[in-house]
């Protein structure tokens, strides 16, 4: 039986819509409307049995040749219309290669932390072992065990931040020391540094901050003379100041030190002549050492007659302002992206110093 006028009217309805569908979902539609369950071909086929027996077969291929007709018009479209997005989407989301790609953000190391790790580099080089304390520091340690007994006027020198009479937050990094010495039960060698923050109830300005880093040094042996510590202290210097740098020793005066001494380096910049920098002298301070107190031994168990000691206690803020020729000692504590970022550049130039 050849297709009748109402299987020719839906193949070409179906056709149309298939035609007309501009997307995978209005495919799905036409397709629910002529096949599925109550679609217009399916109603056809449930006409079959209204027919006589005989017409049935002849019918009911035709109906199946308008379904297949039908499905295969859908496949096709499909194909055209998936071909049509995978299309658009590449001319969309096409990337230009010869744009330049975006830069990533690098940190650099703090100026700070390049100081002490430089300092901490060559004592490590020098035989010495890092020690740290504590920040929280007992009253004896920061003073008492480092000849400041309580009414010493020399405590004036550190106007400190107490949590109660006993506690505070030690001035400086010498209590580390007295600690360490302590815990060696009086046997020699010692030889360390020990780096770390301290803090003192200074009013803050250009040079001064509340919080501040020093690098405390100590070696307790047999016969250590002032020379040794002469010795170190030139090291330090050169290594980080320039190899032609001097120092000089200045008397001065620290409870925990007989003799002590402050410690002068020949100006880097004029080459002792006298600039700005080391304000017209030749000289720039950078730390106060001496030959550790033979009371500061007695009390921490060493015998004074058998063992003697050199200190020195050195501020890495101050030393970093200096070579790196910043002029405000906040600017390390106010974490401003700009000030750090210059020091990206010294990091990447792989230079150790920078003249100012
Ligand atoms: C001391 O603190 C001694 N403990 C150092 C010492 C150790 C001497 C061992 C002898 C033997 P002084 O108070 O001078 O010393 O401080 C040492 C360094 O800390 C100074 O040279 C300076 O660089 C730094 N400093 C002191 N006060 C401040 C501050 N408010 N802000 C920034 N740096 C500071």
């Amino acid at each position: 039986m050849v297709q009748n006028e109402a299987m020719i009217q839906i193949k070409n309805e179906a056709m149309t819509d298939i035609e007309q569908a501009q997307d995978e979902k209005a495919l799905q539609d036409v397709k629910v409307k002529y096949l599925g369950k109550k679609g217009q071909v399916t109603g056809l086929m449930k006409q079959m049995k209204d027919l006589p027996k005989e017409d049935r077969p002849a019918y009911g291929q035709s109906v199946n040749e308008v379904r297949q007709a039908i499905e295969g018009a859908i496949t096709e479209r499909q194909t055209i219309l998936a071909e049509a997005q995978l299309n658009q989407q590449l001319a969309e989301e096409s990337i230009d290669v010869t744009l330049p790609g975006r830069t990533v953000a690098t940190g650099a190391q703090h100026p700070l932390t390049r100081t002490v790790e430089e300092i901490e580099d060559l004592f490590l080089g020098l035989g010495y072992e890092i020690v740290t304390g504590y920040e929280v520091e007992q009253d004896y340690y920061n003073f008492e065990a480092l000849n400041l007994p309580k009414s010493h006027p020399a405590r004036d020198m550190q106007d400190s931040f107490y949590i109660t009479e006993e506690v505070l937050l030690r001035t400086h990094t010498s209590p580390v020391q007295a600690r360490t010495m302590e815990q060696r039960n009086g046997q020699g060698p010692v030889k360390i540094i020990c780096p770390g923050k301290v803090y003192r109830r200074d009013s803050d300005d250009a040079t001064h901050s509340h919080q501040f880093t020093q690098i405390e040094g100590l070696v307790v042996d047999e016969n250590i003379k002032m020379s040794d510590l002469k010795g170190t202290l030139e090291l330090l210097a050169k290594s980080l100041f320039g190899a032609d740098r001097e120092i000089r020793l200045r008397p001065s005066y620290f409870p925990f030190t007989e003799p002590s001494v402050e410690v002068d380096v020949s100006c880097f910049k004029c080459k002792g002549k006298g600039c700005n920098v080391c304000k017209h002298t030749g000289w720039i301070e950078i730390l106060g050492a001496g030959m550790v107190h033979p009371n500061v031994l007695e009390m921490a168990g060493f015998d004074s007659k058998k063992y003697s000691g050199f200190a020195f206690g050195m501020g890495p803020d101050r030393i970093a302002m200096l070579k790196y020729g910043i002029e405000d000692i906040r600017h390390f504590y106010t974490n401003d992206i700009r000030f750090l970022n210059q020091f990206k550049a010294v990091e990447d130039r792989g230079e150790q110093h920078v003249n100012i």
